[in-house]
């Protein structure tokens, strides 16, 4: 964990220096943001259960269970925290939690079994019965609700999130037991989290325990009231939930990751490298820019995976003197990231998804 920027330590969330990050496609377990919201659950993996409600005859399932009982598949996806970025926007207007930098992400292979092969043992398949036991006539409306063995700090609550069925039947949302082809870190879910690709990160609990199908979604504080996008003129404190949009799928962002913030250049030719992530949707282009965004070159982006980060890399010819590099990216639909962080700017911080700019300095 020393191989971290901390944040917090109780509970304990942190994030990796940019140029590590950028080092390998595959983000190293033990490089990878950890966010918790509480202290992390001591679990016995032997005597674990995870919890299936799906509206036939309630499941408790062993990690042996779920490896023999279903296909186990490899997911490579990228986790990525609602509030990545969010640093940038304090110099807009103060903004609540974290001031987490652009390591708020991480790409890894999730292996485990498919949540809709669990959810269709459990029943879900057949029409959806309701807490109180009567059926649910629209079984598309219906939500998939988790709740985890960690206790959240601010609530006293146990940590509990949902996601709608559609998303929880999805071939890519994957309940795992190991990343990268090790068992989880203790930190990351050990022994087995849900992976919600293209989901906000709140999305994916780690340290599960239950999963029950229901007819509307979770009302735990994290998924109610927390993780939303208020408008920049509401302050969520004591405000309606319902004016925050739900934070799910994630919206198109990119970063530069080399070279560093405050970095001293030559003059001369200087290679960008950094990520573009789009949600679940691919990224269409990177543009770099070594004049503030009054020019722009393209980037060269590597091949990846359809849940997973872009990677680019771009060479810009500086010269001498003070110099903002920034970046955007644009998605198929030919939708680009806003200039400034005013445009974004929310008091929880969320979803910053404005140019990333990196001031250096260019001396020969
Ligand atoms: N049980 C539990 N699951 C959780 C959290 C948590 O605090 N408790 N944090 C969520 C958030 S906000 C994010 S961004 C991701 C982070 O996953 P990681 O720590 O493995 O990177 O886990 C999610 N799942
Ligand atoms: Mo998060």
């Amino acid at each position: 964990m020393a191989r971290l920027i901390v944040h917090g330590r109780a509970p304990y969330n942190a994030e990796p220096p940019l140029a590590r990050l950028r080092a390998a496609f595959r983000t190293a377990a033990e490089d990878f943001y950890v966010r918790s919201h509480g202290d992390l659950p001591a679990i016995d993996a032997a005597a674990y259960r995870l919890r299936v409600a799906g509206g036939g005859a309630p499941l408790a399932l062993s990690l042996d269970d779920l490896r023999a009982r279903f296909p186990v598949v490899t997911v490579t996806a990228t986790l990525q925290c609602a509030g990545n970025r969010r640093g940038d926007l304090r110099a807009v207007a103060p903004v609540t939690g974290d001031p987490w930098e652009a390591g708020a992400i991480g790409t890894a292979d999730w292996t485990g079994v498919r949540l809709a092969d669990v959810l269709r043992a459990a029943g879900a398949g057949e029409g959806g019965v309701n807490r109180d036991g009567s059926r649910d006539g629209s079984p598309d409306d219906r939500h998939v609700a988790f709740e985890s063995r960690d206790t959240v700090h601010e609530t006293g609550r146990p940590y509990g999130v949902s996601i709608p069925l559609a998303k929880a039947l999805a071939p890519e949302t994957v309940l795992a037991w190991a990343m990268n082809g090790a068992p989880l870190l203790p930190e990351h879910g050990f022994p087995l989290r849900a992976v919600v690709p293209g989901y906000a990160g709140v999305r994916s609990p780690k340290w599960l325990d239950a999963v029950t199908v229901q007819d509307r979604p979770s009302d735990n504080p994290i998924q109610a009231a927390d993780y939303r996008l208020y408008p920049a003129d509401v302050d969520p404190e004591g405000a309606a939930p319902a004016l925050g949009l739900i934070i799910d799928g994630m919206p198109l962002n990119s970063a530069i990751c080399e070279p560093a913030r405050g970095a001293v250049l030559r003059p001369g030719p200087a290679r960008l490298r950094g990520y573009a992530v789009c949600g679940d949707r691919p990224v269409a282009r990177v543009d770099v820019s070594g004049d503030g965004g009054r020019s722009w070159v393209q980037a060269r982006l590597e091949a990846g995976a359809p849940h997973a980060w872009t990677f680019w890399s771009a060479d810009l010819d500086l010269p001498a003197g003070a110099c903002e590099l920034a970046v955007r990216a644009w998605d198929a639909a030919g939708q680009t990231q806003p200039a400034s962080p005013e445009a974004v700017w929310n008091r929880k911080g969320y979803l910053n998804t404005a140019w990333h700019r990196v001031a250096v300095r260019v001396e020969a």
